[in-house]
C-alpha cells in the first residue's frame, strides 16, 4: 500500500468501525499480513491465517518446531523430527501441510538454534488497555476516582489492592476483568459480562476487548 494514502484509508476504516459500533484495536499491527493482529496473532512475524497450535503451548504451529518445549530449537528436537518423518503428526507438521516431510525439516532448519515464536504480542497499558478503560469506563475510573481507583488514566492504579468482596487478594486491574465478566461493570450498562449475550450494547466489552485485558494481566501488566 502506499503510505501517503495510509492515513486516508486508516481514517475512513476508524470511520467504518466506529458506525458499525465496533471500537477499533489501537494496536492495529498486522506485521505478517495474514489478518490477524499482532495482540492475537499465534506466529505474529510469519503469515498463517489458520492459527493452527496443535500442541496448544500458544505458538502457532507454523513458528514452533520446538517439540519439546524446551524454549529452544536444537538437536532434541530434531531428534523427535526424524522419529515422526513421513508421518502425519499434527504437531510436527508444521505449516500444516497433511504430512511432515522435507519442507518441515526446512522449517526446523530455519529455527535451528532459535527460540520458537514469536507468538502474540502482549499488549501494553498505553497502546491497548487504558484506550478500552477509557472508552468503557469514563467518567467513574478516568477522573471521579469510584472505587477508589482511575484505571482508566492512571497506570498505577492498576496495582492497587482491590477492595471489592469478589476480587480478594487480586489488584485492581485482575478485579477490572472480573467486574468486567461477571457483568457488575461498567457499572449501570445493562452488560452481562458475556461478549455474544452484549453485542447489541456499545457499553460492554466486546470478546476481542476482554481478550486485550486478558492478555495485559496474563503479560504481566506492562505499561
Ligand atoms: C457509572 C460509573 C462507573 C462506570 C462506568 C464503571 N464503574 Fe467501576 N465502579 C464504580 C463504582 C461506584 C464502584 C464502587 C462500588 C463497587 O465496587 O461496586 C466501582 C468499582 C469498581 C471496581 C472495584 C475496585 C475495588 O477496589 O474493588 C473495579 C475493578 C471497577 N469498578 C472496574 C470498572 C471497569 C473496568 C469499568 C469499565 C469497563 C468500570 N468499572 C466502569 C462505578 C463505575
Ligand atoms: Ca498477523
Ligand atoms: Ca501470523
Ligand atoms: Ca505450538
Ligand atoms: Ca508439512
Amino acid at each position: 500500500m502506499n503510505c501517503n494514502t495510509y492515513p486516508l484509508y486508516s481514517a475512513t476504516l476508524l470511520t467504518v468501525l466506529i458506525m458499525a459500533g465496533a471500537s477499533p484495536l489501537t494496536h492495529a499491527a498486522d506485521s505478517d499480513g495474514d489478518g490477524i493482529n499482532d495482540l492475537f496473532d499465534n506466529c505474529s512475524q510469519i503469515a498463517n491465517p489458520l492459527q493452527i497450535d496443535a500442541d496448544d503451548d500458544g505458538f502457532g504451529n507454523r513458528c514452533d518446531p520446538d517439540l519439546n518445549n524446551s524454549g529452544i530449537v536444537n538437536f532434541a528436537d530434531v531428534a523427535i523430527f526424524s522419529g515422526v518423518y513421513l508421518s502425519a503428526d499434527p504437531v510436527a507438521d508444521f505449516d500444516s501441510s497433511g504430512a511432515v516431510n522435507f519442507i518441515d525439516f526446512s522449517l526446523v532448519a530455519d529455527f535451528y538454534l532459535s527460540p520458537p515464536g514469536p507468538g502474540a504480542v502482549i499488549p501494553t497499558y498505553t497502546a491497548d488497555a487504558q484506550p478500552i478503560f477509557a472508552d468503557k469506563c469514563a467518567p467513574c475510573h478516568t477522573s471521579l476516582g469510584s472505587g477508589g481507583h482511575n484505571i482508566g488514566s492512571t497506570y498505577a492504579d492498576a496495582f492497587l489492592d482491590a477492595n471489592n468482596p469478589s476480587c480478594a487478594g487480586l489488584n485492581v486491574a485482575q478485579c477490572a476483568l472480573i467486574r468486567i465478566q461477571n457483568g457488575s461493570m461498567p457499572r449501570g450498562a445493562g452488560c452481562t459480562g458475556d461478549p455474544v449475550l452484549d453485542v447489541g450494547n456499545s457499553a460492554c466489552l466486546s470478546a476481542d476487548q476482554q481478550f486485550i485485558i486478558q492478555a495485559w494481566i496474563d503479560g504481566g501488566l506492562p505499561e
